[in-house]
């Protein structure tokens, strides 16, 4: 067996800036109205464990779905897409990852595998693993934030950015389009995307998947105010909000909030603002977007990126898209 080639590792997100980033993203968010929070500070270590747990709900179709799809087609989408750059965007511990690592070793292509993360610990223990059980693959992790450092993805060879778990639809449309656009400018003729989308599916099965009995996506949601009050110094009264989850049929999306139910001061030194709460005031913490196939391949053509192929999984729940920068 040939020695694992050690990881590389380029973290262009220091925790300064990470915490400037909060500060800014908070003061924006929460200084406007409707208030809101940008959702990607759900993640502390607390907030990752959460959403792992929230994977492993049965009323959580969307893990499964979208691992199902791969399970069943990962070997299709290493040959359709050609790549010998394997990209993951927000891989976190890079678990779905392995049936596209599999099958990208498994056909000889594989030359080098790219995990973006904003968590350099998480990211670190990815690379060490992935390097151990791929050693002919060579790790060049990036310790980013996906919106803000497309920049810094290795260039060479043929790409396939994977950007999967439906995290774009935590996107609003203009934002989606612009991201979108930036994946587009990034890849070179001939490189592709890999996207997975949650489908539009009954109001039911979506309440249960963002509402489920244990409460488990409530405290994960609600966590966002525990980040506030340890990072920011805030004095946010967590137990005096409601999550208020609720499907947004025009816009077909999930609407997850927190509603304040009494009128509260809410002061934050970190950034140096004070928050005036009325009773029933919200917090818009995160949105779910769901996608009707035909719409995901007209917004990925709109920006040069050529739909080559979509898979679903055996209960329509999820798809896949593969989609081929076009010249
Ligand atoms: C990881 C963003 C895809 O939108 O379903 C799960 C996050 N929020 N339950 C989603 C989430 C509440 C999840 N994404």
């Amino acid at each position: 067996m040939s020695t694992p080639r050690q990881p590389v590792v380029d973290v262009r997100l220091s925790p300064d800036w990470a915490h400037a980033s909060l500060v800014e993203d908070v003061r924006r968010g929460l200084g406007a109205q409707p208030r809101s929070l940008p959702p990607k500070w759900l993640y502390d270590d607390r907030g990752s464990q959460l959403f792992d747990a929230i994977t492993r709900l049965p009323e959580y179709y969307l893990t499964n779905s979208e691992r199902e799809i791969l399970a069943t087609h990962a070997a299709a989408i290493a040959r359709e897409s050609g790549a010998t750059t394997l990209v993951e965007l927000g891989s976190g511990t890079s678990e779905k990852t392995r049936l596209l690592l599999d099958a990208f070793t498994a056909t000889g292509q594989l030359e080098r595998f790219v995990p973006v993360d904003v968590s350099e610990g998480t990211l670190r223990s990815a690379a060490q693993q992935i390097s151990a059980a791929y050693p002919g693959v060579q790790v060049e992790a990036l310790v980013g934030d996906f919106t803000r450092h497309l920049r810094h993805l290795p260039r060479g060879g043929r790409r396939m950015i994977a950007f999967l778990g439906s995290t774009i639809g935590n996107f609003y449309v203009e934002e989606r389009s612009a991201f979108l656009g930036a994946l587009a400018d990034t890849l070179a003729v001939g490189d592709s995307l890999l996207l997975g989308t949650d489908l539009v599916k009954s109001a039911d099965r979506l309440m249960a998947a963002y509402d489920d009995p244990g409460g488990v996506t409530e405290e994960f949601i609600r966590n966002s105010l525990v980040v506030l009050n340890r990072d920011l110094g805030a004095d946010f009264d967590t137990e005096a909000f409601s999550y208020v989850p609720f499907w947004d049929g025009r816009m077909k999306r999930m609407d997850l909030r927190l509603r304040s139910e009494l009128p509260q001061w809410v002061h934050i030194p970190g950034v140096g603002i004070d928050l005036d709460l009325a009773a029933g005031e919200e917090i818009r913490v995160e949105i779910s977007t769901k996608f009707r196939t035909e719409l995901i391949a007209e917004e990925l053509l709109a920006v040069g990126l050529r739909p080559a192929r979509q898979w679903t999984d055996s209960g329509s729940s999820f798809a896949l898209t593969l989609a081929i920068r076009a010249a």
